[in-house]
Protein backbone atom coordinates (compact mmCIF):
# COMPACT_ATOMS: atom_id res chain seq x y z
CA UNK A 1 0.00 0.00 0.00
CA UNK A 2 2.86 1.92 1.12
CA UNK A 3 4.49 1.66 -2.34
CA UNK A 4 1.35 1.84 -4.29
CA UNK A 5 0.91 5.86 -2.73
CA UNK A 6 4.66 6.27 -3.54
CA UNK A 7 4.08 5.24 -6.82
CA UNK A 8 0.88 7.45 -7.14
CA UNK A 9 2.34 10.48 -6.13
CA UNK A 10 5.42 10.26 -8.28
CA UNK A 11 2.97 9.26 -11.35
CA UNK A 12 0.66 12.44 -10.29
CA UNK A 13 3.68 14.95 -9.55
CA UNK A 14 5.18 13.90 -13.09
CA UNK A 15 1.25 14.74 -14.68
CA UNK A 16 1.63 18.23 -12.45
CA UNK A 17 4.72 18.87 -13.59
CA UNK A 18 4.16 18.03 -17.06
CA UNK A 19 1.13 20.23 -16.88
CA UNK A 20 2.90 23.45 -15.29
CA UNK A 21 5.46 23.05 -18.28
CA UNK A 22 3.09 23.19 -21.17
CA UNK A 23 1.13 25.65 -19.39
CA UNK A 24 4.16 28.36 -18.85
CA UNK A 25 4.77 27.73 -22.72
CA UNK A 26 7.89 27.45 -24.45
CA UNK A 27 9.99 30.82 -23.79
CA UNK A 28 10.06 29.78 -19.56
CA UNK A 29 12.87 29.16 -17.23
CA UNK A 30 11.76 25.82 -16.13
CA UNK A 31 14.94 23.67 -15.35
CA UNK A 32 14.53 24.76 -12.05
CA UNK A 33 10.94 23.85 -11.63
CA UNK A 34 10.28 22.12 -8.11
CA UNK A 35 8.59 18.83 -7.88
CA UNK A 36 11.20 16.87 -9.17
CA UNK A 37 11.67 14.72 -5.80
CA UNK A 38 8.28 13.76 -6.11
CA UNK A 39 6.37 15.99 -3.94
CA UNK A 40 3.70 17.95 -6.20
CA UNK A 41 4.53 21.26 -5.34
CA UNK A 42 3.81 24.40 -7.62
CA UNK A 43 6.12 26.56 -9.37
CA UNK A 44 4.36 29.73 -8.30
CA UNK A 45 4.15 28.33 -4.33
CA UNK A 46 8.54 28.84 -4.68
CA UNK A 47 10.02 30.27 -1.71
CA UNK A 48 13.08 32.28 -2.28
CA UNK A 49 15.41 35.11 -0.15
CA UNK A 50 17.98 36.57 -2.12
CA UNK A 51 20.73 39.84 -2.12
CA UNK A 52 21.02 42.54 -3.74
CA UNK A 53 24.02 44.97 -3.67
CA UNK A 54 24.46 48.55 -3.30
CA UNK A 55 27.48 50.75 -3.24
CA UNK A 56 25.75 53.76 -1.23
CA UNK A 57 24.87 54.71 2.44
CA UNK A 58 21.36 53.19 3.74
CA UNK A 59 19.33 56.95 3.25
CA UNK A 60 20.86 57.24 0.09
CA UNK A 61 18.05 57.44 -3.05
CA UNK A 62 19.46 54.65 -5.19
CA UNK A 63 19.52 52.74 -1.85
CA UNK A 64 16.23 54.18 -1.47
CA UNK A 65 14.69 53.10 -4.29
CA UNK A 66 16.18 49.50 -4.23
CA UNK A 67 14.30 49.05 -0.89
CA UNK A 68 11.22 50.40 -2.72
CA UNK A 69 11.74 47.63 -5.12
CA UNK A 70 12.62 44.46 -2.30
CA UNK A 71 8.87 46.05 -0.73
CA UNK A 72 7.46 45.51 -3.63
CA UNK A 73 8.57 42.59 -4.53
CA UNK A 74 7.64 40.88 -1.50
CA UNK A 75 3.94 42.92 -1.43
CA UNK A 76 3.57 41.14 -4.68
CA UNK A 77 4.59 37.98 -4.04
CA UNK A 78 2.47 37.48 -0.72
CA UNK A 79 6.10 37.53 1.16
CA UNK A 80 7.35 34.43 -0.82
CA UNK A 81 10.08 37.05 -2.32
CA UNK A 82 12.49 38.30 -0.17
CA UNK A 83 15.17 40.74 -1.25
CA UNK A 84 17.73 41.80 1.29
CA UNK A 85 19.32 45.08 0.83
CA UNK A 86 23.32 45.31 1.42
CA UNK A 87 23.88 48.94 1.85
CA UNK A 88 27.14 50.85 2.07
CA UNK A 89 29.82 48.54 -0.39
CA UNK A 90 29.32 45.47 2.13
CA UNK A 91 28.88 42.97 -0.38
CA UNK A 92 32.32 44.54 -2.14
CA UNK A 93 32.91 47.72 -5.14
CA UNK A 94 31.28 47.75 -8.18
CA UNK A 95 32.98 45.63 -10.38
CA UNK A 96 33.55 42.85 -8.20
CA UNK A 97 29.95 42.50 -7.28
CA UNK A 98 28.95 42.30 -11.25
CA UNK A 99 31.37 39.50 -11.51
CA UNK A 100 29.56 38.04 -8.82
CA UNK A 101 26.32 38.47 -10.38
CA UNK A 102 27.52 37.09 -13.46
CA UNK A 103 27.96 34.36 -11.71
CA UNK A 104 24.68 33.97 -9.88
CA UNK A 105 26.78 34.25 -6.40
CA UNK A 106 24.97 38.02 -5.75
CA UNK A 107 21.04 37.93 -7.88
CA UNK A 108 20.62 41.68 -7.62
CA UNK A 109 22.45 44.49 -7.82
CA UNK A 110 22.22 48.48 -8.87
CA UNK A 111 24.83 50.04 -10.37
CA UNK A 112 25.87 52.59 -12.51
CA UNK A 113 26.08 52.02 -16.31
CA UNK A 114 29.89 53.65 -16.22
CA UNK A 115 30.64 50.12 -14.35
CA UNK A 116 28.76 48.25 -16.93
CA UNK A 117 30.26 50.02 -19.60
CA UNK A 118 33.35 47.58 -18.59
CA UNK A 119 31.27 44.56 -18.86
CA UNK A 120 29.05 45.36 -21.85
CA UNK A 121 30.33 47.91 -23.96
CA UNK A 122 26.57 49.27 -25.45
CA UNK A 123 26.68 50.83 -22.16
CA UNK A 124 30.10 52.98 -23.08
CA UNK A 125 27.14 55.42 -24.62
CA UNK A 126 26.16 56.96 -21.47
CA UNK A 127 30.34 57.92 -19.95
CA UNK A 128 29.72 60.43 -23.65
CA UNK A 129 29.86 64.05 -22.43
CA UNK A 130 26.23 66.49 -23.24
CA UNK A 131 24.32 64.05 -24.80
CA UNK A 132 21.55 64.41 -22.42
CA UNK A 133 20.13 68.03 -22.10
CA UNK A 134 18.31 67.91 -18.64
CA UNK A 135 16.94 65.31 -16.51
CA UNK A 136 13.69 65.55 -18.53
CA UNK A 137 15.56 64.61 -21.63
CA UNK A 138 17.01 61.58 -20.00
CA UNK A 139 14.00 60.21 -19.04
CA UNK A 140 12.59 60.70 -22.46
CA UNK A 141 15.17 58.20 -24.33
CA UNK A 142 15.29 55.29 -20.97
CA UNK A 143 11.42 54.87 -20.91
CA UNK A 144 11.51 54.18 -24.89
CA UNK A 145 12.20 52.02 -27.32
CA UNK A 146 15.54 52.64 -27.06
CA UNK A 147 16.18 52.29 -23.42
CA UNK A 148 14.55 49.14 -23.24
CA UNK A 149 16.93 47.61 -25.65
CA UNK A 150 20.01 48.51 -23.82
CA UNK A 151 18.73 46.69 -20.70
CA UNK A 152 17.66 44.06 -22.92
CA UNK A 153 20.93 43.37 -24.21
CA UNK A 154 23.13 42.85 -20.33
CA UNK A 155 21.71 39.56 -21.22
CA UNK A 156 24.12 38.91 -23.00
CA UNK A 157 26.89 39.87 -20.18
CA UNK A 158 25.16 37.03 -17.96
CA UNK A 159 22.75 40.17 -16.48
CA UNK A 160 19.10 41.50 -17.25
CA UNK A 161 18.72 44.77 -16.33
CA UNK A 162 15.16 45.12 -15.05
CA UNK A 163 14.97 49.20 -14.36
CA UNK A 164 17.09 52.31 -14.72
CA UNK A 165 17.12 55.10 -11.50
CA UNK A 166 18.22 58.31 -11.73
CA UNK A 167 21.70 59.39 -11.92
CA UNK A 168 22.05 63.43 -11.69
CA UNK A 169 24.61 65.06 -13.23
CA UNK A 170 28.32 64.22 -12.87
CA UNK A 171 30.68 67.45 -12.41
CA UNK A 172 34.02 68.16 -11.55
CA UNK A 173 35.46 68.54 -7.45
CA UNK A 174 38.93 69.20 -6.62
CA UNK A 175 41.55 69.89 -3.90
CA UNK A 176 42.94 73.21 -5.28
CA UNK A 177 41.14 75.70 -7.19
CA UNK A 178 39.19 75.32 -10.60
CA UNK A 179 36.76 77.32 -12.14
CA UNK A 180 37.56 77.50 -15.43
CA UNK A 181 38.31 74.51 -18.47
CA UNK A 182 41.95 75.28 -18.12
CA UNK A 183 42.26 74.48 -14.87
CA UNK A 184 42.06 70.77 -15.13
CA UNK A 185 44.76 70.31 -17.48
CA UNK A 186 47.31 68.39 -16.07
CA UNK A 187 45.00 66.99 -13.24
CA UNK A 188 44.69 63.52 -11.77
CA UNK A 189 41.02 62.95 -11.80
CA UNK A 190 39.78 59.63 -10.39
CA UNK A 191 36.63 57.95 -12.90
CA UNK A 192 35.03 55.29 -13.18
CA UNK A 193 36.88 52.31 -15.15
CA UNK A 194 36.07 52.60 -19.05
CA UNK A 195 37.77 53.52 -21.61
CA UNK A 196 35.19 56.50 -22.47
CA UNK A 197 35.95 57.88 -19.64
CA UNK A 198 40.00 58.27 -20.35
CA UNK A 199 39.11 59.62 -23.53
CA UNK A 200 37.26 61.96 -21.96
CA UNK A 201 39.36 63.88 -19.43
CA UNK A 202 42.38 63.53 -21.96
CA UNK A 203 40.10 66.02 -24.44
CA UNK A 204 40.04 68.14 -21.24
CA UNK A 205 43.64 68.29 -20.92
CA UNK A 206 43.11 65.97 -17.39
CA UNK A 207 44.28 62.97 -16.44
CA UNK A 208 42.15 59.95 -16.02
CA UNK A 209 42.78 57.73 -12.99
CA UNK A 210 40.22 54.54 -12.26
CA UNK A 211 40.08 53.45 -9.34
CA UNK A 212 36.92 52.23 -7.19
CA UNK A 213 34.75 54.88 -5.54
CA UNK A 214 35.45 53.31 -1.89
CA UNK A 215 39.16 54.70 -2.75
CA UNK A 216 38.42 57.93 -3.70
CA UNK A 217 38.01 59.74 -0.20
CA UNK A 218 42.08 58.79 0.84
CA UNK A 219 43.46 58.69 -2.63
CA UNK A 220 42.49 62.86 -2.51
CA UNK A 221 43.37 63.26 1.04
CA UNK A 222 46.70 61.55 0.08
CA UNK A 223 47.24 63.18 -2.71
CA UNK A 224 47.27 60.30 -5.41
CA UNK A 225 45.04 61.93 -7.42
CA UNK A 226 43.83 66.11 -7.11
CA UNK A 227 40.11 65.43 -7.20
CA UNK A 228 37.28 63.62 -8.88
CA UNK A 229 34.07 64.04 -10.66
CA UNK A 230 30.15 63.17 -9.46
CA UNK A 231 27.29 64.47 -8.78
CA UNK A 232 26.06 66.21 -5.57
CA UNK A 233 24.40 63.17 -3.72
CA UNK A 234 27.71 61.40 -4.07
CA UNK A 235 30.10 64.39 -3.69
CA UNK A 236 28.23 64.25 -0.42
CA UNK A 237 27.90 61.10 1.24
CA UNK A 238 30.99 59.84 0.71
CA UNK A 239 32.39 62.67 2.24
CA UNK A 240 34.63 64.01 -0.69
CA UNK A 241 33.79 67.21 -0.19
CA UNK A 242 35.67 67.41 2.97
CA UNK A 243 38.97 67.05 1.12
CA UNK A 244 38.53 68.74 -2.02
CA UNK A 245 36.26 71.53 -1.88
CA UNK A 246 36.15 73.08 -5.20
CA UNK A 247 33.00 72.10 -7.03
CA UNK A 248 32.98 72.91 -10.77
CA UNK A 249 29.31 72.42 -12.37
CA UNK A 250 29.72 71.35 -15.82
CA UNK A 251 27.47 68.33 -15.77
CA UNK A 252 29.18 66.55 -17.90
CA UNK A 253 27.46 63.24 -17.80
CA UNK A 254 24.03 61.65 -16.62
CA UNK A 255 25.15 57.83 -16.54
CA UNK A 256 22.07 56.36 -15.51
CA UNK A 257 21.85 54.11 -12.38
CA UNK A 258 20.65 50.39 -13.64
CA UNK A 259 18.73 47.74 -11.43
CA UNK A 260 19.62 44.53 -12.46
CA UNK A 261 19.34 40.35 -11.83
CA UNK A 262 21.61 37.70 -12.52
CA UNK A 263 20.58 35.73 -15.77
CA UNK A 264 21.14 32.74 -13.36
CA UNK A 265 18.41 33.35 -10.75
CA UNK A 266 15.96 34.86 -13.48
CA UNK A 267 15.90 31.94 -15.61
CA UNK A 268 14.99 30.19 -11.92
CA UNK A 269 11.47 32.02 -11.63
CA UNK A 270 8.69 31.52 -12.89
CA UNK A 271 7.01 33.63 -15.56
CA UNK A 272 4.96 34.89 -12.91
CA UNK A 273 7.65 35.85 -10.30
CA UNK A 274 9.68 37.24 -13.12
CA UNK A 275 6.80 39.43 -14.40
CA UNK A 276 6.38 40.35 -10.45
CA UNK A 277 10.34 41.30 -10.99
CA UNK A 278 9.58 43.76 -13.84
CA UNK A 279 6.75 45.23 -12.67
CA UNK A 280 7.99 46.11 -8.99
CA UNK A 281 11.15 47.39 -10.70
CA UNK A 282 9.30 49.98 -13.07
CA UNK A 283 6.64 50.81 -10.09
CA UNK A 284 9.90 51.87 -7.74
CA UNK A 285 11.26 54.62 -10.41
CA UNK A 286 8.93 57.19 -9.54
CA UNK A 287 9.57 57.29 -6.34
CA UNK A 288 13.53 57.00 -6.42
CA UNK A 289 13.50 59.94 -8.69
CA UNK A 290 11.43 61.85 -6.29
CA UNK A 291 13.46 60.77 -3.62
CA UNK A 292 17.12 62.47 -5.69
CA UNK A 293 15.60 65.39 -6.34
CA UNK A 294 14.95 66.21 -2.69
CA UNK A 295 18.23 64.62 -2.08
CA UNK A 296 19.99 66.65 -4.43
CA UNK A 297 18.92 69.65 -2.74
CA UNK A 298 20.09 68.71 0.26
CA UNK A 299 23.39 67.12 -0.83
CA UNK A 300 23.61 70.43 -2.43
CA UNK A 301 22.64 73.43 0.87
CA UNK A 302 24.89 71.10 2.97
CA UNK A 303 28.07 70.71 0.66
CA UNK A 304 27.62 75.19 0.45
CA UNK A 305 26.99 75.60 4.18
CA UNK A 306 29.73 73.08 4.77
CA UNK A 307 32.52 75.34 3.23
CA UNK A 308 32.71 74.22 -0.47
CA UNK A 309 33.16 76.18 -3.09
CA UNK A 310 30.72 75.81 -6.05
CA UNK A 311 31.61 77.47 -9.90
CA UNK A 312 28.72 77.11 -12.12
CA UNK A 313 29.95 76.73 -15.84
CA UNK A 314 27.58 79.48 -18.00
CA UNK A 315 29.11 79.03 -21.46
CA UNK A 316 29.19 75.40 -22.02
CA UNK A 317 30.68 75.95 -25.50
CA UNK A 318 34.13 75.56 -24.97
CA UNK A 319 33.54 72.16 -23.27
CA UNK A 320 31.62 70.70 -26.03
CA UNK A 321 33.97 71.83 -28.41
CA UNK A 322 36.92 70.18 -26.76
CA UNK A 323 35.10 66.94 -26.16
CA UNK A 324 33.98 66.88 -29.85
CA UNK A 325 36.78 64.13 -30.40
CA UNK A 326 35.29 62.03 -28.00
CA UNK A 327 31.95 61.81 -29.52
CA UNK A 328 33.43 61.85 -32.75
CA UNK A 329 35.52 58.67 -31.97
CA UNK A 330 32.38 56.51 -30.83
CA UNK A 331 30.09 57.36 -33.43
CA UNK A 332 30.44 54.79 -35.59
CA UNK A 333 30.11 52.75 -32.39
CA UNK A 334 26.88 54.52 -30.54
CA UNK A 335 25.26 56.05 -33.96
CA UNK A 336 22.13 53.95 -33.43
CA UNK A 337 21.32 55.01 -29.86
CA UNK A 338 23.14 58.62 -29.94
CA UNK A 339 20.46 59.05 -32.90
CA UNK A 340 17.79 57.83 -30.40
CA UNK A 341 19.16 60.44 -27.51
CA UNK A 342 18.51 63.11 -30.21
CA UNK A 343 14.90 62.13 -31.29
CA UNK A 344 14.42 62.35 -27.30
CA UNK A 345 14.89 65.66 -26.87
CA UNK A 346 11.39 67.89 -27.29
C1 LIG B 1 27.86 57.25 -8.21
C2 LIG B 1 27.07 56.02 -8.59
C3 LIG B 1 27.74 54.80 -8.03
C4 LIG B 1 29.20 54.72 -8.38
C5 LIG B 1 29.91 56.05 -8.16
C6 LIG B 1 31.32 56.07 -8.76
O1 LIG B 1 27.25 58.39 -8.75
O2 LIG B 1 25.78 56.09 -8.05
O3 LIG B 1 27.03 53.68 -8.48
O4 LIG B 1 29.34 54.32 -9.71
O5 LIG B 1 29.17 57.13 -8.70
O6 LIG B 1 31.74 57.12 -9.22
O7 LIG B 1 31.98 55.02 -8.76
Amino acid sequence: MKSFSKMASVVLSTFLIAGILSACGSNQATSQQPGTEGAPAKAEKQTYSFRLAETHPPDYPTTLGDKKFAELVNEKSGGRIKIDVFPSAQLGEEKAVIEQVQLGAIEFTRVSSGSLAGFNKDYGVFSLPYIFDSQEHMWNFLKGEAGEKLLESLESSKMKGLTYFDPGSRSFYTKDPVTKIEDLKGKKIRVIQNQVNVDLMEALGASATPMPYGDVFSAIQTGVIDGAENNYPSYYSSKHYEVAKYFLVDQHQRVPEVLLVSTATWEKLSPEDQKILKEAALESVAYQIDEWNKYEKESEEKVKAAGSVITQVTDLAPWKEAVKPVIEKYRPEFGATLDAIDKARK
